[in-house]
């Protein structure tokens, strides 16, 4: 009966508070995208995968956060589509293959010329290296050096090494896209990184380069 009643208050809860957000997922081709999107809403991890053609767009609610995910297709054909889908979003997540070491330059150049956008000033910025289940995969501080993330100092910018696979830090990533409702690139104000920024403490898998956006106007 508690039970039911605690539903009912989260219910209650979630239809008065809700909160909406957009997020544009972008990376290239085979980095884990889809699959994050189907971790993130229905937990299922599938080997043979469809690569996207085009966007996908899901709506994954969690704790009175409903997340629109625009999950854009990788191949160069469709990166063009990047800076559009990427306008006006409460986050840009990039996701690359921490564990393809042959890509990362590409996947660093695709990053930093999206940054580079006008448009795109100020949108806070999740960069997530996939696929840390493999052996061989980037930690958190290589993908931060490799990706040179230190030379974005515009906006606020973190960094996770997860697997959407195994689920590992994926709790702590949505925790970050939902604290970042409402935080869209339509502020336009810029925040700067930290010195040290790399935690390193609580776990080994990742660490954050939060630097506190100033708050809304
Ligand atoms: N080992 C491992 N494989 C993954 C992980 N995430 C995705 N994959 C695999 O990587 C391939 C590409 O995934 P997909 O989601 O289609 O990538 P996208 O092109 O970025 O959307 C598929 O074979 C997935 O099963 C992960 O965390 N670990
Ligand atoms: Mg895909």
């Amino acid at each position: 009966m508690a039970g039911l009643w605690a539903a009912f208050m989260d219910w209650i809860y979630a239809w008065f508070w809700r909160q909406e957000m957009e997020l544009t997922l972008v990376g290239l081709q085979n980095a884990g995208k889809t699959t994050l999107v189907n971790a993130m809403s229905r937990g299922q991890f599938s080997e043979d995968m469809i690569p996207t053609v085009g966007f996908n767009m899901r709506k994954v609610t969690r704790g009175g956060v409903v997340m629109k995910l625009w999950d854009l297709g990788g191949q160069a054909r469709f990166r063009s589509l990047w800076p559009r889908y990427c306008r006006g979003v409460d986050a840009i997540v990039f996701v690359c293959d921490a564990a393809d070491r042959a890509k990362l330059a590409a996947a660093r150049v695709e990053l930093h010329d999206l940054l580079g956008r006008p448009a795109l000033a100020g949108i806070p910025v999740l960069v997530l290296g996939n696929k840390n289940d493999l052996a061989g995969a980037l930690d958190v501080d290589q993908l931060i050096d490799q990706l040179e993330l230190r030379t974005i100092v515009d906006r606020e910018i973190c960094c996770y090494a997860i697997s959407a696979k195994t689920h590992a830090n994926l709790e702590i990533t949505l925790q970050w896209l939902t604290q970042h409702a409402g935080k869209g690139g339509s502020r336009g104000s810029a925040s700067t990184l930290p010195a040290a920024a790399a935690s390193g403490s609580a776990a080994a898998h990742h660490a954050a380069l939060d630097a506190a956006l100033p708050s809304p106007p």
